[in-house]
């Protein structure tokens, strides 16, 4: 139903009771003089009202007091770094205050000539130990190299000599009498070290 329709629906009624009303007042009063009609005025719709907006909710009060307590986090462990076990030096036996053993390192890339400028084609190249003392060298480079007494320029002598000590391979020798004991590689000349036995 439209408003249009319901406008049609209201007019009508209002009519018809205006119409009765006036033949009522008309037979009341036996006046047959037609009166002009009057149509009834169209309802004004009323204007729909306003909403009044609600009023703010009143804000929780919040209990003085012990504040809700909120759980302490707990930092997820994180593992302890643990360090590298590092081998304690086991205090060398000393005879008058030099080491009875040592270990010397054939240096990596001591193939190519170079180390010789700082000394470190054997590490370290010039060692002390006392009179009967092991020295081990360990070949930490990728080529065979020897560990020969004597020296490059005056050749080599009788003490000792490793032969080639393959890559990761090792070589022992005691020294038993006191004196300084040059020595160098056979292969590589200008590798040249020195162990001092006191
Ligand atoms: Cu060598």
């Amino acid at each position: 139903m439209t408003a249009a329709d319901k406008f049609g629906i209201a007019f009508s009624v209002g009519f018809t009771v205006a119409i009765l009303a006036f033949a009522m007042i008309s037979a009341s009063t036996h006046n047959a003089t037609s009166a002009p009609v009057v149509p009834a005025p169209a309802p004004v719709p009323a204007p729909a009202p306003e909403p009044t907006p609600a009023p703010p909710a009143p804000a929780e009060e919040t209990p003085e007091g012990t504040p809700a307590e909120t759980p302490e986090e707990t930092p997820e462990e994180t593992p302890e770094e643990t360090p590298e076990p590092t081998p304690e030096e086991t205090p060398e036996e000393t005879t008058d205050g030099y080491p009875t053993s040592a270990d010397v390192s054939i240096s990596e890339g001591a193939s190519s000539p170079g180390c010789e400028s700082d000394g470190t084609c054997y590490v370290e190249s010039d060692i002390t130990v006392a009179a009967g003392a092991i020295v081990t060298w360990t070949n930490d480079d990728t080529a065979s190299h020897t560990v020969t007494s004597g020296s490059p320029s005056d050749g080599q002598t009788d003490a000792f000599d490793s032969g080639l000590i393959k890559s990761g391979d090792t070589f022992e020798q005691t020294f038993d009498e006191a004196g300084e004991f040059d020595y160098f590689c056979v292969v590589h000349p200008w590798m040249t070290g020195k162990v001092t036995v006191e």
